[in-house]
This record gives C-alpha cells, structure tokens and sequence, in this order.
C-alpha cells in the first residue's frame, strides 16, 4: 500500500469521511486542466509501440485520483500521476456490451446496433475490424485476459485474439461470509468476504496471468487487453478489501427534499422498488462490498504495472484505462447502471504515453469513449477504418489544455423506447422516446448532482432548442 493510500485512511476521522462521501468525492468537483508535472523525456520507441488495454467492470470515478477522499486506489492514482487523467470522459451507453461494442469498434450504438446484453456483436457486425483485431492484422500478438468484449457464450470477437482467456475462482475463493443484501429478491445483489487471497479469485489470476505474458520475450508487438471483473456485482472480494472500510465511514448519498422527481424511463427498471427498501446498514454494506471490490482490483492493476515495468516494457508502452461506464452507487436512490444521469455516463479514463502525455496532467474537456479506437491507431501508426466515429485524443494527450468536443453523447434503450442525452461544457439535455416521454435538462455548473430539471422552464427554452439541434447531430 502506498504511502499516500497510508496517510489518507489514517488520516480520516469518520465525520470527514462521511461528509466527504456525501458530497460524492467527484461528481461535481472537477479540476481546470492543468499540466502538472514535467514534460515527458522518453523517447518514442524506434519500433511500434505496445497497448496494454485495461478495461475495469462498473467502476464509477469513487476513486484517489478523481478526488475521492475515502477510495484506496493507489496504482491507479499512481497512474494518473504518470500521464493524462480525463476529467470529462463519457461512455455512450452505459451498459456492458453495448458500451464495450461501441468503443471495440469506435463506432455508436446506433451504428453497431448494440443495444443490449444478449445481442452478440458479431450477429449485427460481421465484417467490422474490431480495435484488436486491426492490431492483429498489423502484426501485433493480441491476448485477452478476462472480460473485454462482453462476457458469455458468442460475446467475444475471435478474429481479435490470438490468446483469450478466461478464469475462475478457486474453490477456496468461492468461501466466505456473504449476504444477499435485498433478501434474495435480487439474485445479483450480494457481497462476499472471500476466502483465501488474490489469485483465488479470477481477477487476481488475470493479472498474474499479464505478468506472465509480459514477461515472456516477443519479437513483435503486443496488444494486451487486460478485462477486470470488480467492481461488478456480485459483490465479491478478498475479505482484506472489505477490512479498508469500516461502515460507521460510509455515508450513504444525500437525497435532497424537492429534487426533482425521475421521469417515467429515467430509471426504467422494477430494481428500483427493492433498493427503496434497503435499510441504512444496508446501503453502507453495499458502498463497502463496492469499494472494497475497487481496491482490489486496483491492487491488482498494480501487479499488471509492476511487471510491465520489470520487464523493462514500460517506456515503449500505451497504457489505458478505463471502466466501461459509472455506476450510481446510491445517488438518486439508485444502486446501478443503465441511466442518462452523469454518475452512469461518466467514466474513469486515463492514458499513459510515455513520449507523449505529460506526467500529472487533467484533461477537462470532454471526451467520448468512441475516440479510443482512432486514438490508438493514431499513436501506433495503423490506418483505421474510414468510418469511424470518434476523433484521435493524441492533440489533447499533448496538450491536455486543449479543448475538448463540442458535446458527448449517451444512449440508452427502454424496450422500444429510447433515451439520447447530449453533455456539453455546462449542460445534460435528456430527451425520452423523441420527447414523447420527458425531457431533461441540467446545469452542470450550478448543479452538478442534476437535482434540479429545468427542462419545462420557460427561461431555459432557447437553451433546449439548441441542445435538442445537438442531440440529433452527433458528430465526430
Ligand atoms: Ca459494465
């Protein structure tokens, strides 16, 4: 454990870290870009650069480096010291296999025709050049390790890979105290303090399964995608993670009197009515089960960077990562994914180009996750497909001052009924099933936890009119 990691938990006396876990730690506190550190001095590696892809499961931004005064995440943070931490980075649709289908192939939902967890991606795109597999066709080994494209049976892309694999808990790790915290009424909502250590659960065999890929000598370049579980549900963890937070620290998120109530789709789920019924111990035991899930897959991810630096990789390496989408985590009385709010469009993103990205730097302007796939390709050199739909982020890794997009777009889908939602520097403009269904617009600098719906106010009128020109033109 790091030394910071040390100081802050000591530091923290339960009063503080309840009000700072009610304020959220992040949602609402973004810093300025800034370019922290020195300028970077590694060269660019006369060869073609290495990827290794991190793609983390519900994380949400509860961690160090976005401002979470409670969250041990210290190989991440230290991450974030090493290169380019987006600040307003955006999934476009926050659920598992849609998200990870539009960013695999930098292209929107709407275009992969993606739009939930049972549609194989393949069935609907059989002949797009995935972002691993224009990796593989350019002469890189390719490996998956755990969870990139979704998980389950036809999810995967085999033409991307010339090693995937997956893992599972040891018996050992399938011991422990746990508890269904709705009762069994959602069979997914329970947590576990797992038997065992670290590589008793598949996380832990992932990452040491990267030091080993790592540390086996190439003669070409490589594209690791490495696929953590946690934080997903269930809740499940090493008990040592659970022990770094004590409940009496957590507070659950704030549900202001007169906020303004959720439109009929908003939340669009029967879940809802079960999480209403969690009691305060309840809340806290999920916050913990969630964070603890976090730390260890950040110890994890250390492992991973730890070796990558062992084998002497580290200089010639692209390392992202990111969480496929956020997660609300109690905020608006709601324990999941699959909204149009901030908590479940924003997404953790972070980027080290040694040659490139200036150690410490914060990107505030807003990004989107179909960006990725032109952004490596441009770093690597790779032609991309003439039509994606994202912009390379290398002119913001150099100068992360720079602007960002104009607006990020998310989508989500209610049987037929779908949700768009245009982010802008200042606003969320939500529209239902054409409008048909509500409209939602916030003020993102007066009102950074979208209590407030200003969509019917008359005042705001010109605003919407523009963003409602917006949402249906997304560009690149
Ligand atoms: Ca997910």
């Amino acid at each position: 454990m790091s030394e910071r990691a040390t100081t802050r938990r000591g530091f923290l006396g339960a009063g503080a870290a309840a009000a700072a876990a009610a304020l959220g730690g992040c949602a609402g506190g973004i810093a300025r870009s800034s370019a922290a550190g020195a300028e970077p001095t590694v060269p660019k590696p006369a060869g073609p650069p290495n990827v290794l892809f991190v793609t983390v499961d519900d994380l949400n931004n509860d961690l160090g480096c976005y401002g979470h005064p409670l969250v041990q995440s210290p190989n991440i943070d230290r991450l974030a010291e090493q290169g380019t931490r987006f600040d307003r980075a955006y999934c476009q649709f926050p659920v598992c296999n849609p998200s990870r289908s539009s960013f695999l192939t930098g292209l929107r939902p709407d275009t992969t025709g993606v739009l939930g967890n049972r549609t194989p991606m393949r069935s609907k795109l059989p002949d797009v050049v995935t972002l691993p597999q224009l990796f593989r066709q350019n002469g890189y080994f390719t490996a998956r390790l755990g969870k990139i494209f979704h998980g389950g049976a036809n999810m995967d892309d085999p033409k991307a890979w010339d090693v995937a694999l997956d893992f599972k808990p040891t018996p050992l790790g399938r011991q422990g105290e746990r508890r269904n915290m709705t009762g069994d009424a959602v069979p997914w909502c329970w947590w576990m303090m797992a038997e065992g250590d670290d590589e008793d659960q598949p996380d832990g065999q992932i990452a040491r399964e990267a030091a080993r890929l790592l540390e086996e000598k190439r003669d070409r370049p490589f594209f690791l995608g490495v696929g953590f579980h946690k934080p997903h549900d269930p809740f499940i963890a090493p008990k040592k993670y659970f022990d770094l937070y004590p409940l009496d620290r957590l507070a659950p998120p704030p549900e202001p009197p007169g906020r303004a109530p959720d439109l009929p789709l908003a939340i669009g789920s029967g879940l809802k009515a079960d999480f209403d019924r969690f009691t305060d111990r309840e809340r806290r035991e999920f916050m913990r089960s969630y964070y603890a899930g976090a730390s260890f897959m950040d110890a994890q991810f250390g492992k991973v960077l730890a070796a990558l630096d062992r084998a002497g990789l580290a200089r010639s390496t692209i390392v992202v990562f990111l969480s496929d989408h956020g997660y609300h985590l109690g905020w608006r009385g709601w324990w999941n994914k699959n909204t149009l709010f901030e908590w479940s469009c924003r997404a953790p993103l972070l980027v080290r180009v040694p040659w490139l990205t200036t150690p410490g730097s914060v990107c505030s302007g807003l990004v989107e996750f179909v960006d990725l796939y032109p952004t490596l390709a441009d770093l690597c050199g790779l032609k991309a497909p003439a039509n994606l739909a994202g912009t390379s982020l290398v002119p913001l890794l150099k100068d992360p001052s720079g602007k960002g997009k104009q607006a990020a777009y998310t989508q989500v889908q209610r049987g037929q009924a779908a949700g768009y939602s245009v982010r802008t520097d200042r606003w969320r403009y939500t529209e239902w099933d054409g409008g048909k269904q509500g409209a939602e617009l916030y003020d993102h600098d007066a009102d950074p936890h979208e209590w407030r719906n200003l969509a019917g106010e008359g005042t705001y009128a010109p605003v919407v009119a523009d963003l409602k020109a917006l949402l249906r033109a997304p560009g690149a």
